[in-house]
């Protein structure tokens, strides 16, 4: 397959969905609707609303039943970010390529901006078409527990507590299990979810997620120590000037890489059971493992 031109076309579909679900910039009050897509369209890779979709096509489900549902998990990982970059949390000036939301807008515009993303994150679910097995009570349920408090608030609590402390191998990973690979598993099993996936096909994609997240953030880690600023739209080595623990940090560089390639290829085992039709899903996992940004 080629995968640049696949990646390319769902991002763009994600966009002009996002696009149609989103209040429209004028709206008022028009600063929040302006922060809200200053954010969402400031250019990220688009990672976990194109598996949400990807795990639809592997069942055979349809793309636009999907997209609302990759929109929410979109905005929710955005007001993440929002909220991680404000001054009280990591304290950062620069994302995704520009200055932070409250750069722009301000610290105040910038919580509520976090704030209404999440909330019309669930605005989005209850708006999706929902599947025979899994009612929108179902999507709704699914999404809220990956993004609270025992998942991605979660990791970000554990990420806070952590910080200046010796922490051991395990509390690294119950942090990246929470904080990356929860949001990024509920993307793909609210796609399959969409696609009324059997119980069976569930697990083994929630199984493919996990281990997708995992080497997704331990890949993260490496790039931060090993790429600059510039290329990843974000503050480099911000992990090392934070003394944070993080796989290199406690696993050196080369046991990182060897730690992401093995996630890697469980990931890839967890899709042996859907045959030729997880081919965008394997490859997502290829271009992870490879990536410069
Ligand atoms: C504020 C509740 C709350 C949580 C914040 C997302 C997050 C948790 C912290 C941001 C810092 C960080 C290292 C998070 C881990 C997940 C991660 C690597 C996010 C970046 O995801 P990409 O690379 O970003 O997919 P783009 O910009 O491409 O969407």
């Amino acid at each position: 397959m080629d995968f640049s031109r696949y990646w390319s076309a769902r991002q763009k579909q994600v966009d002009a969905a996002m696009n149609r679900l989103l209040p429209s910039a004028k709206t008022r009050p028009k600063t929040i609707h302006e922060a809200m897509r200053y954010s969402i369209f400031a250019g990220g890779k688009r990672l976990r609303p194109v598996i949400c979709l990807a795990a639809t096509e592997v069942l055979g489900g349809k793309i636009e039943a999907a997209l609302p549902l990759a929109c929410a998990v979109e905005c929710i990982h955005t007001y993440s970010l929002i909220h991680d970059d404000l001054p009280s949390m990591d304290n950062d000036d620069f994302r995704r390529g520009k200055p932070t939301s409250h750069k722009v807008y301000g610290e105040g515009i910038a919580v509520l901006a976090g704030d209404a993303l999440l909330t019309v994150a669930f605005e989005m679910v209850a708006g999706a078409k929902a599947s025979k097995r899994y009612p929108t009570a179902a999507l709704v349920h699914e999404l809220a527990y990956a993004s609270g408090s025992q998942a991605l608030v979660a990791g970000q609590v554990a990420d806070l507590e952590g910080e200046g402390k010796k922490l051991k191998l395990s509390d690294l990973q119950y942090i990246h299990l929470n904080k990356t690979a929860a949001l990024i598993t509920s993307s793909i099993r609210l796609g399959a979810m969409s696609a009324n996936a059997t119980p069976k096909q569930l697990a083994g994609l929630t199984e493919f997620g996990r281990s997708l997240g995992l080497a997704f953030q331990v890949i993260d880690d490496i790039l931060d120590c090993t790429q600059t600023t510039e290329k990843l739209g974000k503050s480099a080595g911000k992990d090392i000037a934070a003394q944070k623990a993080t796989y290199p940090a406690l696993l050196g560089l080369d046991k990182a890489k060897k730690e992401a390639d093995r996630l890697t290829a469980r990931a890839r085992a967890a899709l042996k059971p859907f045959g030729k039709a997880a081919a965008p899903l394997a490859a997502i996992a290829d271009y992870l493992l490879a990536r410069e940004n």
